[in-house]
């Protein structure tokens, strides 16, 4: 059984509402105080309470540092919250740690962006046939009175594939709820549980800590916030809300298939395989490494034939290549493949004795560096083997609108986007980064990352070079996601 008060944690935290297949999210800045306060007080935010029958819709809120500013919430508190999430995601150098330079830059972003970033994201999910509905009521006479829009952002319902053409939403952490997890000091083995304290501010993360969050005296408008586990003396405004982080990549989808056919000499199935060596799974979401007999905590039944694996079958790189999306986003174990250790070899390793050489220079532990991602795609479908015909007037962009939750935005999401996917050194190869996101200019002191590696069996290894840019930035900026308890605080009712 759970202890955390389901009713006080927003919805999206435990699901992705997959059953509502239609969704939007709009970007709002502040334009009454007053009337904003009202309308997030009167807004029917779903909880994380499991309902049977499931509801039919679901509205969840975010704001971000300027957006708290405009509901009159005291500089000294916003103080507490973590420094990305003040300074945002548009800010200069945390545009060059997240690789969003050239034609990324955060200044050529359609929306977010430095002293540009919206107050407040309201995502609406819902069936299909109550989704207009929902969101006209939702956006009344009061919605209008109270902010501008800065724009809606569509989604569309690709039953469960990423623009590219690829299953997603296979992999997710499964969060200790039940806090049951007893974490030792260093962690061998692979293991899907993650503590609750990395989703969910206000609990225990990864290293038995709970995250620096702003903690408030116990005054008569913070009476109804929840009180701090580490300072009972003081209110905890985050308990129970996390961090989210919103990213929207538009994606080439001919660029991207056009280059594969083009390395594949036209043959369909070469450049699929190719594809699937880039991803790191194949289309229909199989893993390129055998599942394991071995449980692995934390995989869903359901999810084995998918999910219970890891790298330590393929410590080359043979069969999933280590810059292989996934692997770089989710390395598993790499930092032990294919070394069976006792526990005396695993204890001088960890006490940095270990022998010198290749193997040494791999990721650090996954289990810090989980996040869960809660994203929806954007735009038409374009299937693979349409995608070299001549594109229509006008086109429609597609893409993914990124999101994901985390309680430590540096530790977790960029430490993922930095040191796993834009850095062009990762797992013993270098002068390539992710070979769906990197970004591919040459840009004065960074090395040219179009390269993408596939090792081979025994020393054949094959270097692809010359990958475009399949992946743009458009938008982004980082949000908080309250607990029902702290968005009552903020709209102060
Ligand atoms: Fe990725 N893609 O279509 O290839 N991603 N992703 N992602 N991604 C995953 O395992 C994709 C992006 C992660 O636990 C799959 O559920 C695309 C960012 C993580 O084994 C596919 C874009 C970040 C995982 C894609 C994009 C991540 C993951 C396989 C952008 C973080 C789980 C499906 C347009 C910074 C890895 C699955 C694991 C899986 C694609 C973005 C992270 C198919 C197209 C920005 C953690």
């Amino acid at each position: 059984m759970s202890q955390v008060d389901y009713s006080d944690v927003q919805g999206l935290v435990r699901f992705g509402y997959s059953q509502m297949t239609s969704a939007s999210y709009a970007l709002v800045r502040v334009k009454n105080a007053d009337a904003a306060k009202a309308w997030f007080r009167a807004a029917p935010v779903t909880t994380a309470v499991a309902q049977k029958p499931p509801p039919k819709t679901a509205m969840n809120i975010a704001f971000t540092a300027p957006g708290l500013r405009a509901l009159g919430i005291a500089e000294s508190l916003i103080a507490g919250f973590s420094h990305e999430f003040r300074g945002g995601m548009g800010q200069e150098s945390r545009a060059r740690q997240l690789g969003d330079l050239g034609k990324n830059e955060p200044s050529n972003w359609s929306w977010g962006g430095f002293g540009r970033e919206p107050d407040a994201l309201v995502m609406f999910f819902a069936e299909p046939d109550q989704f207009d509905s929902f969101v006209k009521k939702s956006q009344d006479q009061n919605w209008g009175a109270a902010f501008d829009e800065i724009t809606s952002l569509g989604t569309s319902n690709l039953d469960g594939d990423e623009p590219f053409g690829f299953t997603d939403g296979i992999s997710q952490p499964q969060i200790d709820w039940e806090q049951q997890l007893e974490r030792p000091c260093t962690q061998l083995d692979y293991s899907n549980v993650v503590a609750l304290g990395e989703f969910l501010l206000g609990y225990r993360n990864e290293y038995g800590k709970i995250t620096d969050r702003p903690l408030l005296e116990p005054d008569a408008r913070a009476a109804g916030l929840l009180n701090a586990e580490d300072a009972p003396s003081k209110k905890d405004l985050a308990r129970n809300g996390t961090y989210l982080v919103m990213r929207q990549l538009e994606q080439d989808v001919r660029g991207f298939w056009k280059f594969l056919y083009d390395q594949a000499g036209g043959n369909v199935a070469h450049a699929e395989q190719l594809g699937s060596k880039m991803v790191g799974r194949t289309r229909a979401g199989d893993p390129l490494v055998p599942i394991q007999a071995e449980p692995i905590p934390g995989i869903d039944p359901s999810a084995v034939r998918q999910n219970q694996f890891t790298y330590e079958s393929d410590p080359i790189g043979a069969r999933c290549p280590f810059g292989a999306h996934v692997r770089r986003t989710n390395p598993r174990n790499s930092d032990f493949p294919a070394r069976r250790l006792s526990a005396v070899q695993k204890l001088i390793i960890m006490l940095g004795f270990g022998p010198k050489g290749f193997y040494d220079d791999l990721t650090s532990s996954v289990r810090f560096h989980r996040i869960l991602r809660r994203g929806r795609e954007y735009g038409p479908e374009l299937l693979p083997e349409d995608a070299l015909q001549p594109p229509p007037p006008n086109e429609s962009t597609r893409g993914l609108h990124f999101i994901c939750l985390n309680a430590n935005i540096s530790r977790q999401f960029e430490f993922l986007q930095n040191a796993w996917v834009a850095s062009t050194k990762f797992s013993g190869v270098t002068g390539e980064s992710d070979p769906l996101l990197g970004n591919r200019e040459s840009l004065p002191g960074c090395p040219v990352t179009g390269n993408f590696t596939i090792p081979g069996d025994g020393t054949l290894r094959r270097r692809i070079s010359g990958l475009q840019q399949f992946v743009i930035v458009r938008g982004g900026a980082y949000f908080f996601l309250p607990s029902l308890r702290a968005l009552r605080y903020f709209a102060g009712g």
